[in-house]
């Protein structure tokens, strides 16, 4: 084991999936941990280990042990899950987060955390919204995003950490199994499309949402964390944004591949959750500090996405 290790938590979820063999391919297997609580994938190459964010005393254990100075800290609990459990949100959102800040400070750490657009509310502006601006979530997701952020910042400003973080929109990928989570049903729909040839769509028609595929997102979150320090002028966590589109659209996008799908829309009790969320986002900031740009449009990513859903399927 090398000194300078990274490690990363919730490794096998949507992102960390992903994540892993991006941070590999860039800086060799040896330097990246995969850390889960309790998934793992059959298929891993690497080095992976188990633990518990909430779990102080075996996150210390690990970062000795293999002497990281990078956290990816992406374990979490999404929208859909906080509502149904908000105390166990809170405490691993926060509990989780407050652990890798803490020891953030022991060990010189660098941390990656993603916020998401769930940090805005019913009272943010919901077209174009800015970078600053009000937020004021109504699920424990989105209030746990705030508290994140403003946590993430208040230790940059008193302990020197160097916390850097997104505000992720809907991510679309297809290697894991998707999350508890509302922009989900833009992943579910595929599996749908593919196994049935029909979806029942939990969000009305015409529900507008941020969203991004994920070889941008990891894109994005790599290139974030390599950006010089001094060009980072937010510490809390920037808007980030790549596309947005509504079920309909997507289902157009769709049925171009496979013009026999057909969906019904059953709006459910996660259409309160969409509502109170922006429709787009304007990221600025993000492109300006540190260059982002997107690279998949919805047509792209619709492709990319039903091809991959399918293989797994076969497969
Ligand atoms: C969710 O819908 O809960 C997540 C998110 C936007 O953070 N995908």
């Amino acid at each position: 084991m090398t000194k300078n290790s990274i490690l990363v938590t919730g490794a096998f979820g949507l992102v960390g999936s992903e994540l892993v063999p991006a941070l590999q391919k860039k800086y060799g297997q040896d330097k990246v941990i995969a850390l889960a609580r309790k998934t793992m994938a059959d298929d891993f190459i690497g080095i992976l280990d188990k633990g518990d964010v909430t779990d102080f005393a075996r996150l210390e254990e690990l970062i000795k042990q293999y002497q990281i100075n990078t956290i990816y800290h992406l374990a979490g609990i999404l929208s859909v899950g906080g509502e149904k459990n908000p105390q166990l949100a809170w405490d691993i959102n926060m509990g989780g987060l407050k652990n890798v800040l803490d020891l953030a400070v022991k060990y010189k750490l660098k941390v990656f955390w993603p916020s998401s657009i769930a940090a805005f509310g019913p009272t943010t502006p919901t077209q174009n919204t800015p970078q600053h601006t009000v937020l004021e979530p109504s699920t424990m997701y989105g209030v746990n995003k705030v508290a994140g952020e403003l946590l993430g910042q208040y230790y940059h400003l008193k302990y020197d950490v160097d916390f850097r973080s997104l505000r992720y929109p809907g991510l679309n990928a297809y290697k894991a199994d998707p999350g508890d989570g509302t922009t989900e049903y833009a992943i579910h729909i595929f599996y749908a499309a593919i196994k049935d040839g029909h979806y029942v769509c939990p969000l009305k028609p015409n529900t507008r949402l941020p969203m991004m595929y994920m070889d941008d997102a990891i894109n994005g979150s790599i290139q974030l964390m390599e950006a010089p320090a001094e060009k980072l002028t937010v510490r809390t966590s920037y808007n980030f944004s790549a596309i947005s589109f509504t079920p309909a659209e997507l289902v157009a996008a769709i049925q171009k591949i496979q013009p026999d799908f057909t969906v019904d829309y059953q709006p459910n009790h996660t259409q309160a959750i969409a509502d109170s969320w922006p429709k787009t986002i304007d990221d600025g900031v993000a492109r300006q500090d540190w260059g982002w740009q997107e690279k998949f449009d919805l047509e792209k990513m619709t492709k990319a996405l039903y091809e991959g859903v399918k293989e797994k399927i076969k497969a």
